[in-house]
C-alpha cells in the first residue's frame, strides 16, 4: 500500500524529476536534496522504473524522467488535487479485496472524513445487493468515505452527485459525453461504463457516515467483463472510455471527478441541489422513456417523468404518480 500522506522517497525523487525534465539531475544532486545514500536514490529509481515510470539513466550523469506512469499512485492524484476535504488522504493498493471494504473499516478510525481508496485490481468487488463487480487491472476502482451532517433521507441524493460529478468529468477530460442512466449508471452509447455503489451506516436516523463506491471502466476490454460479469437478467452491453491500446491519463479524470465531487457535495450542504437535479435530467437517459424498473417489492411500470429533490424517481403510469427510490430499470424498447 502506499498513501498520499506518508511521505516516502519515491514520491519526493519522482516530484524533483518532474521539476526537471529537460536535463539529466545527476545521483549526487539527488541524494543530498533528499538526504539518501547513492544506492538507496538507484534503489528507488528502480523501484519507480517498476512503477511504469520511464527513467532514463546514464552513467556519470545521472537520471531523467521520459514518461510517467499510468497507475494511480497516490501522489499523481494529489499533486494538483484542487479539493479541500475529499482526497486530502489517499490510500493505494495494487491489488485489494474492494476498496469499498477497506474504506469501511477506515470509518472506524477518526480524521478520515473525505479519504479515498484506490486500486488497480479488486479480487471481490461488488456491486449494489451483493452482485459482483468485474474489477481487472486497467480499470478505476475507488471508494470515498464521508461524515455529512445529513438526514437519512438525503442518501438518495447520493448516487445523483456522485453520477453527475463523474460524467462531467469525463466530459471535461476526456471529450466523451456520458448518458446518466437511472439510479447508478453511467452508459455511453446505452453500454454501461461506470458504477455506483453507496454503503452508509445510520446512527439515530442520520447518516453516521457513509461510504460512496465507483467503478469506471477506464481501459479495459469489455467482452472479457461482460464474459466475467456473467448476469444475463441485467446485461444491456457494457463498454469501455478508452480502448486498451488508445492514450489517456486516468489519474487526470480522477483528480477532476474528485473535484466535481466536492463542488456538488458542498452544494447540498448548502442546499442548493435545483441546479444539480436540473443538471441530472439534461443528461439522463431514463426521464421521458417507458420503463420497466425491478425493485425489492416487486415490478413497475411506467413513463419516467422525472426526478425530485432527493434524487428518486418519479414513474407516471394511468395517471398515478409513483416514487421509486431505488431498483434497477430497463427500458422499453421504440
Ligand atoms: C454497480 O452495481 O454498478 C456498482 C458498482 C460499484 C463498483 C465499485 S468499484 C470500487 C468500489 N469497491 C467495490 O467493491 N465496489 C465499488 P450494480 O448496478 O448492481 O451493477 C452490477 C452489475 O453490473 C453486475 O451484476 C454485472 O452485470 C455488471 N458488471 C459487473 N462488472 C462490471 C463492469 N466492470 N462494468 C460494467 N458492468 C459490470
Amino acid at each position: 500500500m502506499y498513501t498520499s500522506f506518508d511521505e516516502t522517497a519515491l514520491d519526493k525523487i519522482i516530484t524533483l524529476l518532474k521539476s526537471h525534465q529537460s536535463e539529466f539531475l545527476s545521483g549526487e544532486k539527488l541524494s543530498k536534496s533528499l538526504n539518501l545514500s547513492r544506492a538507496a536514490v538507484w534503489k528507488n529509481m528502480k523501484k519507480l522504473q517498476s512503477l511504469g515510470y520511464k527513467i532514463e539513466s546514464k552513467p556519470k550523469t545521472g537520471y531523467k524522467l521520459q514518461l510517467g506512469t499510468t497507475l494511480l499512485l497516490p501522489w499523481e492524484i494529489s499533486d494538483g488535487l484542487q479539493t479541500d476535504i475529499i482526497g486530502r488522504k489517499i490510500y493505494y493498493f495494487d491489488t485489494i479485496d474492494s476498496t469499498q471494504n477497506f474504506a469501511l473499516k477506515l470509518s472506524q478510525k477518526p480524521h478520515e472524513n473525505g479519504s479515498v481508496v484506490i486500486a488497480e485490481r479488486q479480487t471481490k468487488g461488488r456491486g449494489r445487493l451483493n452482485r459482483k463487480w468485474v474489477s481487472p487491472k486497467g480499470g478505476i476502482w475507488l471508494s470515498i468515505l464521508l461524515r455529512p451532517n445529513f438526514e437519512l433521507s438525503q442518501t438518495s441524493l447520493f448516487p445523483m452527485i456522485t453520477s453527475l460529478a463523474l460524467a462531467i468529468a469525463i466530459e471535461k477530460t476526456l471529450k466523451i459525453k456520458p448518458e446518466l442512466k437511472w439510479p447508478n449508471d453511467l452508459t455511453v452509447k446505452g453500454k454501461k461504463v461506470a458504477g455506483i455503489l453507496i454503503d452508509v451506516a445510520i446512527e439515530s436516523n442520520k447518516i453516521d457516515y457513509l461510504v460512496i463506491g465507483v467503478g469506471i471502466n477506464f481501459r479495459i476490454n469489455p467482452s472479457k467483463i461482460s464474459r466475467l460479469a456473467k448476469d444475463p437478467q441485467r446485461r444491456y452491453g457494457i463498454t469501455t472510455l478508452v480502448k486498451e491500446n488508445q492514450k489517456g491519463d486516468p489519474a487526470e479524470l480522477v483528480q477532476q471527478f474528485l473535484y466535481e465531487l466536492e463542488q456538488m457535495y458542498n452544494k447540498v450542504i448548502s442546499n442548493s441541489i435545483r441546479e444539480i437535479r436540473k443538471n441530472w435530467i439534461k443528461r439522463s437517459s431514463t426521464i421521458g422513456k417507458n420503463v420497466t424498473a425491478t425493485t425489492t417489492t416487486g415490478l413497475l411500470k411506467g413513463r419516467a417523468i422525472g426526478i425530485d429533490e432527493t434524487g428518486a424517481l418519479l414513474l407516471s403510469n394511468k395517471g398515478k404518480i409513483q416514487r421509486l427510490l431505488a431498483g434497477d430499470i430497463t427500458y422499453k424498447k421504440p
